[in-house]
């Protein structure tokens, strides 16, 4: 056994233990009420699932192992001459609950680079798609394709004990991580490159070996990869995207197929594809207004147009979130630092300040502030991936990295199969009848 899995193995051993116990002495405390509109939209602040990656606060935003995205700038390895952590570091820190040293993250750079092999059936199953398909369709091809060399899906067909679920569906978490970046490549290089494939660099890191595949050399673009692998890996449990994977995962169906449904929901423009929409979206108000550098009175009235559509101003608002995501508040910081005079960016920060007050006006919009998506476009442009519909596969790559965290947890813990319970409208009358009973199944 490999020295992360030995001290994941003692790690989950601990903490199964611990639920147990807090089970017994607590297991039947409420935990708060259902409300009917509740059941109708969305589940909106039900607590209904355990996810010990991290932890998401509607004032304060997201929180890894109990550490802010700030704090992990701070605190977690970087790459030789850079100030961005590395991805690495953050999967550790995820999967085992602790702060990696620098050789805990060399160690996962070398694992990764060594299990990032990818069989040629994946290129070819990617191939067998039109050029003209979506990247996200190539992206969740790949990984299914991907299927085939499942260790758990191996292992549970020669019939292995369910105490041991966890150490295939580890392997194939850390085999799936390891060669996406690769699969990424091979889809930007395919759609937008000529087919001109790169071969991946030993030496790099994961993100550093990301960009060097897609073909951006220059340092700060690695930089970016870096923090932008770091800060869209994990946003609690409930987003659709870890939902979907958590949910696919406790049928047992394996890493390749749960997570393959997660970037299915992670392609929706509420979710994952609003990255894309941001710099559509800025791009068709720049052509409409026949200016590179819309002005706020510009942008506020197409701010209203969008509306007044019946659209979403797309980056803006959050299910769970009231404030300015961190996420996008870390890119802000990372803009200021490497491209102020960026016309795009600081068309980015002219949109941050028209369309809150315009969204609060409506009197009907839970969180008008910025999400993760309304920033991460325009840093990409500035090194000249001008190709928005990739954007969102970079998203998926790092979601891996808390969704394969959590699902190892998952098959640790021995969770059950996700089974809630629903109910139809004609049900829901006959309750408030009294006529009848909702609860049980
Ligand atoms: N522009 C216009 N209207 C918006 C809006 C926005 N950015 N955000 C919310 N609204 C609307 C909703 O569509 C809803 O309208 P109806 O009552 O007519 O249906 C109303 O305001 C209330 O919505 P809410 O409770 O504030 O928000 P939800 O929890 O239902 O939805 C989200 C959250 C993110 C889907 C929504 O804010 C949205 O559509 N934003 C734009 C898309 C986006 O940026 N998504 C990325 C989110 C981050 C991520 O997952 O990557």
């Amino acid at each position: 056994m490999g020295i992360l899995k030995e001290r994941f193995k003692a790690k989950a051993d601990e903490s199964a233990v611990e639920i147990k116990e807090l089970l017994k002495e607590h297991g039947n405390k409420t935990i708060g009420e259902v409300q009917l509109s509740q059941v109708y939209q969305g589940m909106r602040g039900i607590t209904g699932l355990v996810s010990e990656t991290s932890l998401l606060d509607a004032q304060e935003g997201i929180r890894f192992r109990g550490y802010s995205i700030p704090e992990l700038q701070q605190k977690l390895p970087k790459a030789k001459g850079g100030s961005e952590p590395l991805p690495e570091g953050l999967f550790y820190l995820m999967l085992i609950g602790e702060l990696p040293t620098e050789d805990d993250v060399h160690h996962i750079s070398s694992v990764w680079q060594r299990r990032s092999h990818v069989p040629n059936h994946v290129f070819a199953a990617i191939d067998a798609l039109p050029i003209t398909a979506h990247p996200m369709t190539m992206f969740v091809s790949g990984i299914m394709a991907l299927q085939t060399e499942s260790n758990f899906a191996k292992r549970y067909s020669e019939g292995i004990n369910k105490k041991d679920y966890w150490e295939p569906i580890f392997d194939d978490a850390m085999d799936l991580i390891a060669r996406l970046p690769r699969i990424a490549a091979y889809i930007y290089r395919r759609k937008y490159r000529n087919n001109q494939h790169i071969q991946p660099n030993g030496l790099l890191d994961w993100a550093g070996n990301l960009a060097h595949m897609l073909g951006f050399e220059n340092e700060s673009f690695k930089e970016l990869m870096r923090l932008y692998m770091t800060i869209h890996a994990d946003h609690e449990g409930g987003n659709v995207s870890a939902h979907a994977t958590h949910l696919v995962g406790s049928a047992l169906s394996d890493p390749y197929l749960s997570f393959a449904a997660g970037m299915n929901g992670l392609a929706g423009p509420l979710h994952g594809l609003a990255n894309q929409e941001v710099v559509k979206w800025i791009f068709e108000m720049r052509e409409a207004l026949n200016t590179e550098t819309p002005s706020k009175t510009q942008i506020e009235e197409y701010v209203k147009k969008t509306l007044s559509e019946g659209k979403v101003v797309p980056g803006y608002g959050h299910a769970v979130l009231r404030k300015t995501d961190p996420r996008f508040t870390a890119q802000m910081e990372f803009g200021k630092k490497h491209l102020p005079e960026d016309p795009l960016v600081q068309t980015v920060w002219n949109v941050y300040d028209a369309v809150p007050p315009i969204l609060q006006s409506l009197g009907k919009i839970k969180n008008p502030w910025p999400n993760v998506d309304a920033h991460s476009g325009a840093l990409l442009v500035h090194y000249g991936l001008v190709e928005y519909e990739f954007y969102t596969v970079l998203f998926g790559i790092s979601r891996a990295l808390g969704v394969m965290s959590s699902l190892i947890w998952d098959r640790a813990l021995a969770l059950p199969i996700e089974r809630p319970k629903s109910v139809t409208t004609d049900l829901v009358k006959q309750w408030l009848k009294g006529e009848a009973e909702i609860w049980g199944d």
